[in-house]
């Protein structure tokens, strides 16, 4: 440890005091620190806090004359595009996973403070009746597409996942996967890899003890993946694979449709290297960030950075002008990514939060505070998209209640939580088996309303039923991706509800509580 030379490189930049309580230190207390501090470009953090304060200012002022929908001609949907185009997209899509060349990363660095679990989010299980969590629907999921894409082609391809853990998640999802054998993907198919990290600062760009020798530090946001792409040798990898399309998503939607070969396979064809899957916003106050084109350049735009007269914009039809909502869930080619991480990565901007940081005071004692006392920065993984052009950008918008339900809180918060997300999946798979010819009974052996066969809530809770009213319907996907493929199964057939739809090991399809008619 070569304390005198960190201790004039911390001086010289006014962050000399993180060290007030070195000599108190254990020596292992010594050491971690040390390593810590060490590992922290302060000059570099600096920079960011100048560049942080003029962030918060503009934060403050709106942005609605530079503001532009994204153009028709680039957007596609799944409602408003014909059988035939999306049966092609589906092709291109599956064919390009057949021959290996397309890849999953998952952004899974975030730390769920919302949810308030303490392990990673994608191993909670939201009460499904297979007990499933987040992860095994994932990995099953890439299981069921591959199926699907060898089927259509008669070839077989792997489609590597990628996972972007941080400090606090790396190590649990790691073992989680170990556990459970991968869920049946091959583990050299599953790559974790790690986020950098960033100090948080007071409002006076000063560095945070949490206590005597912890430094605050936090994952740097999920665009933190550009870095780490880099830093630990994820493009090198894709490369030597041979991959050329990346699906990017976040860990918490329930409904994710993993390597989506209609999303991938309209992105290719409109020869985009940066897509991004959107929902309808459902009205102008709905805080979701929207797709769109800021002074020419493509952005996400948060509600709060336009006014309401802009939010409550509408086109002929009616619809939103504005009402792209973006759901965290990206296509990007290998070209763009490694062009953005080796050439762009410095140029996206961090965004700048002020949260509630715990602090340990010069007498020594640890505090909670109950008001902002500081910021921290974090880069955004959409933030990319102003680096896309008109000839290369592409939208592709889908049904909320079909693919996306979050997991963001606990249940009292009564949104985007445990039972929404059970509650939307067991919706969408009632479909599928109503669709597939099926007919749905309660418990009690009477009929469910008829409008539980339409995807019309807006919260994944069905036309206006309560939760409490939707059939207990699961289906593996290792026996359906997306609804296809259940007649044989369901045709004619009455289903007592709870129902579970699983794979056996013969390969049969296994049904608890079915009944014949
Ligand atoms: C994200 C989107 C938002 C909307 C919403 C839909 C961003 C920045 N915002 O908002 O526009 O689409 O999702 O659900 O994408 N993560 C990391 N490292 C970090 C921080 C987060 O990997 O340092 C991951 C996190 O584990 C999660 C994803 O990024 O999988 C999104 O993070 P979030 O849940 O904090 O984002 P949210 O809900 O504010």
């Amino acid at each position: 440890m070569d304390i005198s030379s960190l201790k004039s490189q911390l001086s010289e930049h006014g962050q000399e005091h993180v060290l007030k309580f070195w000599d108190s230190l254990t020596e292992a207390q010594k050491q971690t620190l040390y390593k810590e501090l060490s590992s922290i470009n302060v000059a570099q953090v600096g920079e960011y806090f100048k560049n942080a304060q003029a962030t918060l200012q503009a934060a403050s002022e709106k942005i609605d004359d530079l503001l532009e929908p994204v153009p028709k001609e680039l957007c596609g949907s799944v409602t408003r595009t014909s059988v035939d185009t999306l049966q092609k997209y589906e092709t291109e899509g599956l064919k390009q996973i057949s021959n290996g060349k397309v890849a999953m990363l998952l952004l899974a660095g975030g730390q769920g403070t919302r949810l308030g679990v303490s392990y990673p989010k994608g191993m909670y299980n939201v009460g499904l009746p297979s007990g499933k969590t987040l992860y095994q629907l994932q990995a099953e999921r890439i299981l069921a597409v591959e199926k699907l894409a060898e089927k259509a082609t008669g070839s077989k391809g792997v489609i590597p996942w990628y996972i972007m853990t941080s400090e606090h998640t790396k190590e649990p999802t790691e073992d989680f996967f170990s556990k459970h054998n991968h869920f049946g993907l091959k583990p050299e198919n599953v790559m974790l890899f790690e986020q950098n990290q960033l100090p948080a600062l007071t409002l006076e760009g000063k560095l945070i003890l949490t206590n005597k020798a912890k430094v605050a530090l936090s994952p740097d946001g999920n665009g933190g993946l550009y870095k780490a792409l880099k830093s630990s040798n994820v493009l090198k990898d894709l490369e030597h694979r041979g991959i050329e399309f990346i699906h990017v998503y976040c860990v918490d939607n329930i409904l994710v449709k993993m390597a989506d070969p209609v999303f991938i396979g309209f992105c290719i064809q409109k020869g985009a290297n940066c897509g991004a899957k959107v929902v309808e916003k459902s009205f102008p106050t709905e805080a979701v960030g929207v797709v769109c084109k800021v002074d020419g350049q493509y952005q996400v735009v948060e509600y709060s950075e336009i006014t309401q007269k802009t939010a409550e914009k509408r086109n002929p039809d009616g619809r939103l002008t504005f009402n792209a909502g973006n759901i965290c869930n990206h296509f990007f080619t290998l070209d763009f990514l490694r062009d953005v991480s080796l050439n762009h990565e410095h140029e996206l901007k961090h965004h700048v939060a002020k949260k509630k940081i715990p602090y340990v005071d010069d007498d020594g004692t640890e505090h909670k505070p109950s008001k902002p006392n500081g910021i921290k920065m974090e880069k955004f993984v959409f933030d990319v998209f102003q680096f896309a052009t008109d000839s290369n950008f592409a939208v592709w918008e889908v049904i909320r209640e079909d693919e996306f339900s979050p997991l963001k809180n606990a249940d009292e918060a009564g949104k985007d939580t445990p039972t929404t997300c059970r509650t939307a999946l067991c919706s969408l798979h009632s479909r599928y088996l109503s669709a597939a010819g099926a007919k749905l009974l309660r418990a009690d052996g009477s009929p469910y309303p008829d409008s539980l066969s339409q995807p019309n809530g807006t919260d994944g809770t069905g036309d206006g039923n309560s939760p409490n009213d939707i059939p207990i319907c699961e289906i593996s996907p290792l026996v359906s991706y997306a609804g296809e493929g259940l007649e044989s199964v369901a045709k004619d057939q009455t289903f007592t509800t709870p129902v579970m739809l699983e794979l056996s090991s013969d390969g049969s399809v296994n049904t608890s509580q079915p009944k014949s008619t």
